[in-house]
Order: C-alpha cells, then structure tokens, then sequence
C-alpha cells in the first residue's frame, strides 16, 4: 500500500500558501493568454473556438486551485469526518458557467475575453457536457456535492468517469436513434488525471481456506485477473466561499501484469486485446434507468469503482493505519443499491487484509454505511445472481452468506417460528433463481435507510421494506430532495435571479428560504409585471436556442406546457399526448372551436432506454402527433407540439425557467419524489402534478390555489388495483377518451397505416399498468381549468410568484443539513 508523497519542501516559494492570479481583468487576460500560449500552444490571432474554450476553462482552475489544495490539506490535518457519496452516476451538467459563478469571475472573465476580441457565449456553448448520468437520480449527485461544498462540509464523491455517458438521442423519422457521446474528443479542461495513484481491483478466481500464521482458519480470496483504477478529479468549488472539495471518479486500464504475462507468451496482439477488455468496464454508461439488466459488466462496473473508492480513502485519509477510526473519518453514503457491493468490501478488507474479527469489522462496517433508495418499482430493485456473484467475486459472495446467517439468526431468535418471515427477509431471494437483493443487503448493513420524498419514505416503510422497518423502527428515515440554487436558477435564470436580489438584496442563493420574504410582492403589480418580463424573455431565449438547435419555431403568445424527464410508463407521457390528441380531435371535428382553446405549446424532453419498446414507440407517437398537429391549419394558431431531441442538463437550464406550467403527471406511489418539479416551481412554473413524490410536498408548501392537483391518490390506486382495474371500461364509458384513443388507432398519425401505433394502444385498452386511462377524466377537466386560470395574466403571475417564494424548502442545501442532522452528523470545516 503506497502512503502518499513524503516530501519536505524547503523552498521558501514551496512553503507559502499557493496563490491564485489577481482577481482583476488584466490579471485574468494574462492567465489566459499564457494558458493560450503554453497549454494550447497557439498565439491568439491563431486559436480556434476550442483552444480558447480550454484556454478559459484552465485560466478559471488557476483560481480554483489555490482553494482546493488548501482545502484537501486542512481535511487531511483535522481529521475532519467526510462525506464519501458514492454514486455510480454524477450528471454534472456544464462546468464553465458554474465554476465562473463559484470563483466570482463572470464579469472580470466577460471583459478580459472582450477586451481579447472574443464572445465569452460562444466559448460558453463550445462545452460539452459531461453526460455521466441517466437522469434524477444522477443529477441528484450532483446537487448534492455543490451543496456541500458551499456549506463547507467535508466530501468526496466518487463514481465512474464513463468514456461515453448517456448517449446521444437523434430522431429519424420521428424514432429514436442512439449516437454515442464522445464527450471527451474535444479535450476535457476539467479533470486532473493521477496515473500515480492507480489503484488495482481484482476479479474472478476462488477462495481458500488457509491457517494464518496466529493459528486461525481464515478465507483467502485467489483472484484470476484484475486490471487498474486510474483516478481523475475534478474540483467542486463552493458558491463564493473558496472552499473546493473533490470528486474523484475512476477510469478502468489493463495492468502491467495483466498484459505482460501474454506479451511474454509472444502475442502482442492477445495483449493489446486484453487492454481493450480491461478498459471496457468503464466504456459506457447503462442507459436503463429504473430497470436494471442484470449484465455482467454492470456488476464489474459497480464493483470496480466502489473497490478503488474504499481503497483510495484508506490511502489518502488512514494515515496511520488505524482502520478501526474509520467510523470517524468517514461515512459513505450509498446512492441507490449500485455501490452496494461496497459493504463486502469493507469487510473483506478488515477481515482479510487488516486481519479484524469479524464482529468488530461487522461494527465498523454498520456505522460507515447509510442507504438512499431512489425507487419504488419492484422491477427496479436491483438483484444478483449467486451465479454471477460467485464467479465475479466469490469472496465476496462468501461474506454475503456469512452476513445473511447471522442477520437471520437474529430474525429467528426475534420472531420464533415465523420462519416465513426470515424466509422474506433473507438477502438471498431462492426464486426465481438464488439471487442477492441488493437492497435488503443495503438495509441490513446501513446505519440508515432513506427514501427521497416524505410519501416515498413512508411507502417503503410499509411496503418495500416494511419487514425490515418493523425489525429497526428508527434506522428509516426521509430526506427530500431537493435542487441546486446556484444553478438551476441564479445560471439558469439570471433575469429572475437580478429581480430577487433587487428586492431582497444578497445571501438569499446560499439561505434559500429567504425567498419567502418574496410573498408581499405577489401582491406588487410592478413586481408581478417585472415578473412577466422576465419570464417573456425567457422564451424569446428558448425560442431562439430551439430554432438554432432544433430548427424548430415556437409561437409567441402561447402557454408554455413543459413535460421533460425519462420516458417511462409510469411517468405517463402518454397522458399528456391523450390530452394533446384529444384536444386536437375535439377542434377538427368541431366539437370544440379553436378560440375556445388557450393556445398551448406543448414541449416534451425525453430518451428512452434502448431496449425498452413502449417507450421508444411513445417517442414514435410523440413526433408522430407532433408532424400532424404542427401542420394542420385547424389548430394552427392554438396546438403546437415540439420535442426537441437529446434532452439534457443544459438544454434544461433554458427550457425550465421558461415553462409556464410543468407536468408532473406520474401515477400516485410510482414516482420517488421528482427534481424537476421543483425546478419548474423555483422557476415560477404552475405544477399540473398528481399526489406523488415531492409534488405532495411542494403543494403543500406552494398552497392547493397555486398547484393544480388531479388523479387517484396513492390508496385509491392500491385500492383500484385490488379491486381490479380494467381499463378497457375507462374507454368506453367516456366519449371523449375513445375519441381520442380511436384516432390514434386510425391510423391518423401513422399515413394511414393501423399497425405503427396498435400495441401501445393495446397496451392501454388491455393493461395500462400505470392506469393513465383511469386518470385521463380528472386530468383532462383540470387542463380546463389550468386554460381559464391562464386566462386571467394578473391572477398567474401571482401564483406564479408564489410558487418561487414559497419554494426555498427545495434547495439541495436543506436536503444535505437534513443528511447531516438525521444521518452523517458531520460538520462543516471552519
Ligand atoms: C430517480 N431515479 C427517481 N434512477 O425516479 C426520482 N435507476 O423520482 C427521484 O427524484 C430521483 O431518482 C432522485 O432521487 C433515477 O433517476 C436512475 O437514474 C437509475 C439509473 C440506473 C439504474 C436505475
């Protein structure tokens, strides 16, 4: 184990405190010329869009770096405890923007690059973001760690630095085509590589029984092969308050070893190959999200990057060796079940290597651990065959079973002769293959187990888990979620942001709730039309990006509906495009004149998993309603449909604060909580949402005449479904449902042709898991009602304002105090 740099610097220049460049625009334009110059190696009349991008994006580490050494030092000398969040998915979003905002920088680096001749938006958009997430759950990491950064607190995330993140979403005749994301092709200014401190993971192989040389009978693990860890980091810089924490996420290499033993052998080629096998496990994000595949180098994945994190902390924070501190330094939280396999890790690293009875390695584990669960989907609950478990990483196997007999036995010796109970509670499912359950696995060793929303806690204390919450009544807990300020509204919508700190003055970005102080201007009639403003020019800007990027053009004038998110059945696109339809249908058959209408865009974002058929057919139907609607003279002035393809964090950041109303339309108890409705809500947005996940918590919050609420609540679908939902009866028994679903059947939207679309509409006829037809009455009659509010401007922009106002809860700031006071108990450094 290598314990790090043991230099003593004697250099007075070395000793000093490392410094930024002055904060200054002259200061800035030499930095950024000499990053021009020496990094890029071009004179500035010769530089391209990209050098320049780079060049910028380097001149603006210069002042993150003084910070973060600062920063990482202090840590290291107090022995502060940290947060480790493990996450496999980081979806960060651009970095440019953010990091100017941190460094205080925006306006020096407008002029410094000005004053060079050059748009500092267009090196903006040269940036590709890092795509290394699916959706909520990735982006959640996200939020998190800026949060904790500008609260000061002590963190290191780590994850997967995947060589194509989510792919590329493109449509061809209206479906959808994957591309890969080549994210890093053009250079990637943010990340430190550190080839030094590789770490190696082992796979495969079996376990031994072996005397030690103590006379003990202990397991040994004989792997087959293994390949190295390369780390890189990126800084996490704090809003504003130099303070700049780490995020390190590991990229796979073959070793040494690995290749040289089948060089010897003479085939150059078998080595070159087994590089390119080794490098594989960190080539690609999964894009299933919700609906895990069971793959084999899913689980390599996973194992690989929580086994370099665990070793890494150990390197860089257990100076002396003293495992048995750990609990102290550190408490990693587990994003979802994916870094799961990390909890037999610890073990095998106490037990094996550090050589700990097992009971105390076991109490040290406990309280190093806490648990989020992100779902509520059985099928989303990740499990393990025993199969692929053994023969990837048998030892650990063995340590699962060891903790799964003695957790049991406890279970027994709790609740004698129930052993159906045991048998439900097991970590190991017996059907319909033996198989780990990741996430009891998760339960039974985390000090904690959170859901993300207050309904979503609550259901997986009395469904998901609930055996497990009866057993430890106080180890569950709830943290709501919650979103970035900094971006998703100051970097987002700087025009609301500039009115906000008219009117409040500074501190509200970093002390959130301080937007309730906003209320008294709901009533301001020059507020509320500097409001309107605001929002105005927020689709003028989106307008523009759409025609630019999309070549698409958004009327003037009209409500703006917003639905973005993963398409998934439960998320119920399909709901909405009923009610697109619908309206369509109710216009051109004259049912309906086109003035009674308020005239609506309708904008959906959302990719699909590849192999997930009913939602790539969903998209299929989207652009196919969409090609319809946006041609007929009928509805011209009134429907639009647009759906730009690849939705991502930075075509989020312009389409949210230009939303007027946002969709958050899941069936009750499906949808762990949503981060985008608050987004829409911090950004003045009216939520059209159903009683579930957070949307409980923000109508609660924003007030019932601000929100408009429809749908089955969560015990009436429990209570549907028992007594059986036939949503076949739905259709028949409302004309207008049937008209609508009747068109699509048609073949209306498909040239005619009735097979396209015939088995999603079967779907719903027949099964409709997500009871979307049972919903679409009351959805439909609210839409009215969101139509005639919309009517009244003056009324809106009051609610709307109330929405931003009453929408401090939802900073990601609170959520990590809540992590703190409930889970980690760590504090701030300072
Ligand atoms: C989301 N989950 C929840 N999963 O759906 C959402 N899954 O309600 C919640 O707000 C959000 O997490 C944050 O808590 C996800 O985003 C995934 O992305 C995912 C990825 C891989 C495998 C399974």
């Amino acid at each position: 184990r290598h314990v790090g740099p043991s230099f003593q610097p004697t250099h007075p220049l070395a000793l000093a405190p490392v410094t930024a460049p002055p904060h200054s625009v002259d200061g800035f334009v030499r930095e950024f010329l000499r990053e021009l110059n020496t990094s890029a190696g071009v004179t500035l009349s010769r530089s391209t869009v990209n050098d320049q991008y780079l060049s910028l994006a380097r001149t603006v580490r210069h002042y993150l770096s003084a910070r973060w050494l600062e920063n990482t030092r202090k840590i290291r000398d107090t022995k502060a405890k940290m947060v480790g969040y493990l996450s496999a998915e980081f979806l960060l979003g651009r970095q440019l923007g953010n990091a100017l905002l941190a460094t205080d920088l925006e306006e020096i680096a407008d002029k410094a690059l000005a004053s060079c001749g050059i748009d500092i938006a267009t090196l903006r958009a040269q940036e590709v973001e890092p795509g290394l997430g699916n959706g909520g759950l990735g982006r959640l990491a996200a939020c998190f760690i800026d949060s904790l950064a500008t609260m000061g607190v002590p963190c290191i995330g780590y994850g997967i630095r995947y060589e194509y993140g989510i792919f590329r979403q493109t449509f061809v005749d209206g479906q959808q085509v994957e591309q890969p994301d080549t994210w890093l092709t053009l250079g990637s200014p943010w990340e430190f590589p550190h080839p030094e401190h590789a770490v190696q993971v082992d796979f495969g192989g079996h376990t031994e029984k072996y005397t030690d040389t103590d006379g003990v009978e202990r397991s040994r693990w004989v792997p087959a092969w293994n390949v190295l860890g390369m780390p890189f980091n990126y800084m996490v810089p704090g809003y504003q308050n130099g303070q700049v924490n780490t995020l390190r996420l590991w990229s796979a290499q073959a070793t040494k070893a690995f290749d040289l033993s089948i060089f010897n052998s003479g085939d150059y080629a078998e080595a070159v190959r087994a590089q390119t096998f080794a490098e594989n496990i960190t080539k690609v994000l999964y894009p299933e999200d919700s609906t895990p595949q069971g793959k084999e180098l899913r689980l390599q994945q996973q194992y690989f990057f929580v086994a370099c994190s665990i070793r890494d902390f150990l390197d860089r924070f257990i100076l002396d060796g003293d495992v048995r501190s750990l609990p102290d330094r550190v408490i990693f939280q587990l994003n979802d079940t994916h870094p799961v396999i990390a909890v037999p890790e610890l073990m095998r690293v106490l037990v094996d290597i550090e050589k700990l009875e097992w009971e105390e390695a076991w109490e040290i584990t406990k309280k190093c651990f806490a648990y989020t669960c992100h779902t509520l989907l059985p099928e989303a609950l990740e499990v393990w065959s025993t199969e692929l478990l053994g023969r990837l990483l048998p030892r650990h196997l063995e340590i699962i079973y060891r903790i799964n007999d003695e957790f049991l036995a406890e279970v027994r010796a709790a609740f004698p002769n129930d052993e159906m109970r045991a048998r439900q509670m097991s970590i190991i499912a017996e059907y319909p293959e033996r198989a780990v359950r990741m996430a009891y696995l998760a339960t039974v060793a985390g000090s904690k187990v959170n859901g993300v929303a207050e309904l979503h806690s609550q259901l997986l204390r009395d469904k998901v888990l609930h055996d497990f919450s009866e057993y430890w009544p106080e180890k569950f807990t709830n943290v709501t979620n919650g979103v970035t300020p900094r971006r998703f509204l100051r970097l987002a919508n700087p025009g609301l942001s500039e009115l906000i700190t008219e009117t409040l003055g500074t501190g509200w970005l970093t002390d959130l709730e301080r937007l309730a102080e906003l209320e008294p201007y709901a009533e301001d009639a020059e507020f509320r039309a500097a409001f309107v403003r605001i929002k105005a020019a927020n689709k003028t800007r989106l307008r523009r990006l759409l025609e630019a990027r999309d070549e698409v053009a958004v009327p003037d004038g009209h409500l703006l509906d917003v639905m973005v998110k993963r398409l998934h059945e439960y998320k119920r696109q399909s709901l909405k495009l009923l009610h697109i339809v619908s309206l369509y249908e109710q216009i051109v058959t004259g049912k309906l004149s086109a003035d009674e209408v308020t005239p609506r865009t309708f904008v959906f974002g959302a990719k699909a998993a590849p192999g997930y058929r009913i939602a790539k057919e969903t998209i299929h139907l989207i652009n196919s309603v969409a090609a319809v609607v946006n041609r007929d003279p009928l509805v011209k002035d009134v429907l639009k449909v647009v759906f730009p393809s690849n939705y991502n964090v930075t075509l989020a950041e312009t389409l949210i604060p230009a939303a007027d109303l946002s969709e958050q339309i899941s069936l009750a108890g499906k949808e762990a909580s949503g981060t985008g409705n608050m987004k829409f809500a911090l950004n003045g947005a009216l939520t059209i949402g159903t009683d579930d996940g957070a949307n409980v918590e923000i109508r609660k919050l924003v007030g019932d005449d601000h929100f408009f609420l429809f749908g089955l609540s969560e015990p009436e679908v429990t209570d549907l479904q028992t007594a059986g939902y036939r949503s076949h009866e739905f259709y028949e028994s409302d004309p207008q449902l049937k008209a609508a679903l009747d068109l699509i059947a048609s073949g209306h939207f498909s040239g005619g042709d009735r097979g396209v679309f015939e088995p999603l509409v079967s779907n719903l006829l027949y099964d409709d898991r997500f009871m979307a037809l049972a919903d679409f009455r009351s959805y439909v009659d609210t839409q009215a009602k969101v139509d005639a509010y919309y009517a009244d401007q003056d009324a809106w922009a009051r609610s709307a304002v109330l929405n931003v106002a009453r929408s401090g809860y939802f900073s990601s700031d609170r959520s990590m105090r809540d992590y703190i006071d409930r889970i980690w108990h760590t504090r701030p450094l300072r």
